[in-house]
């Protein structure tokens, strides 16, 4: 009898010992969002009453079978664990390991992913962090909940024409059109223009992340009046359901979205009148120069901006089929985030991370030094608007302000540079990371 109690008090005392969990540094709840770039992680006893040294414990998921999952590593590079063992000090100094969501494993919901600290001298758990594996996934596959939490951050960020939104709609004309189009900054250009959108959107609802519309495949559940709404076969102006929050989308001072698809959204594919969208291998191929052995480099592959880029803007008449109206209609993001997944899939692929290599971008360098294009398309030049710079060739006004901040990493900066968007998962440089992911697009460590 005496010898049970005397077990049964020790376990109790050794409870009151607490774990405690910061992300980047960071210890509210707003930083606790992950996708497959190992993110760094402090852990730390916060409270070591009656531990009587060092403390031994194991990282892991609480469960296994539900929500969001993570998996561990030691330092960077090394290979993901499933679990993490790990000495604390009783000084309360943190212990850095680094966390990323597992591939495939993404949260549907906000913290319905928990890592778990557990005493490994009892096996009790000493803290519980819940966080959400929070990737871009496929608009297509969303679940009710994902889609009414994006779409009525949209609708706030818009607030009926009179919000913030109208910046991002204001950014995206005529005036802006030499910043981001027909060069070699377009497919970073459009980069941070998302993810200046979706931070905007995170701090409305940090739970979403911006959807893409895989327009090479039929999108029966994203073409609906429960999302981004069916047009009116006279008008072509797109109805929404009665719950729809995009019912009172509003640009211009003028309510209402113009969109009419050129193809069968149910069963098809995007097709112009040119024809359909080039499929996603036949867009990974656009990049051969030359065949044995196979090379791919940048500026062969950016030639995607115009099919299935130009394709899919096309496969429509309203505003989304012209630049300097496309971004008043919010399936553009979609549609854009499918046009940045797919570089960033190339750029898995192929390997295409080093902002030093011809082969990941060119031209390298800075607007002025021989061999160089426009201001703004070069890998060291600041890109418009969030240079603010208004002076020629750039616009004269520079609508939205500097780059929206993170709390999960530094970069991009304020006023991102064209090569700040291309480490985007920080591959070879993990203070590069910006913050998103794609649903099929892993994080991979470089060969050694
Ligand atoms: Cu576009």
């Amino acid at each position: 009898m005496v010898g049970r109690r005397s077990i049964r008090s020790q376990n109790e005392r050794r409870r009151v010992v607490r774990a405690e969990i910061t992300f980047n540094g960071n210890a509210t709840a707003a930083s606790r969002y992950v996708g497959w770039a190992p993110l760094p992680v402090q852990v730390r006893l916060s409270d070591p009453t009656d531990a009587t040294g060092p403390v031994s414990v194991r990282l892991r998921n609480q469960s296994t079978t539900q929500g969001g999952q993570v998996v561990f590593f030691s330092a960077i590079p090394d290979t993901a664990r499933d679990d993490l063992q790990l000495t604390l000090p009783l000084t309360g100094t943190p212990v850095q390991f680094f966390l990323a969501g597992r591939f495939q494993r993404p949260s549907i919901a906000d913290r319905d992913a928990n890592v778990q600290v557990v005493n490994t001298a009892n096996n009790q758990p000493i803290g519980t962090t819940p966080l959400m594996v929070r990737v871009r996934k496929d608009a297509n596959t969303l679940s009710i909940g994902e889609r009414t939490r994006l779409l009525a951050a949209f609708a706030t960020l818009n607030d009926r024409g009179m919000g913030r939104f109208a910046d991002f709609r204001n950014i995206h004309t005529s005036a802006g059109d030499p910043e981001a189009h027909e060069n070699a900054g377009f497919p970073p250009w459009h980069r941070a223009y998302l993810l200046d959108l979706e931070r905007e959107l995170q701090r409305i609802d940090s739970s979403v992340a911006l959807p893409y519309w895989r327009f090479d495949q039929a999108a029966p559940n994203l073409f609906t009046r429960d999302f981004m709404g069916v047009p009116d076969p006279s008008t072509g102006r797109v109805l929404f359901s009665a719950t729809n929050p995009l019912q009172f989308w509003a640009t211009d001072g003028v309510t209402g979205i113009v969109r009419r698809p050129r193809f069968n959204t149910q069963t098809q594919r995007a097709t112009s009148l040119q024809g359909p969208v080039i499929t996603e291998p036949e867009t990974f191929q656009l990049g051969l120069t030359a065949t044995s052995p196979p090379v791919h480099r940048y500026r062969r592959f950016r030639r995607y901006e115009v099919n299935p880029h130009g394709t899919a803007h096309v496969s429509f008449t309203g505003s989304i089929a012209q630049i300097p109206t496309a971004a008043k209609d919010p399936l553009f993001f979609l549609l854009h985030a499918n046009v940045d997944r797919l570089w960033a899939k190339w750029q898995w692929l192929k390997r295409r991370f080093d902002i030093n290599a011809t082969s990941s971008f060119e031209p390298l360098g800075a607007a002025g030094s021989p061999g160089t294009t426009r201001v703004g398309h070069n890998s060291k030049d600041t890109m418009w608007p969030w240079n603010q710079v208004t002076t020629p060739p750039r616009p004269s006004t520079a609508p939205g302000g500097t780059m929206a901040p993170s709390l999960l990493t530094a970069a991009p900066g304020l006023r991102p540079t064209v090569e700040s968007m291309i480490d985007y998962q920080g591959v070879l440089t993990p203070t590069s990371r910006l913050g998103f992911d794609y649903d099929d697009v892993p994080f991979q460590f470089p060969p050694n």
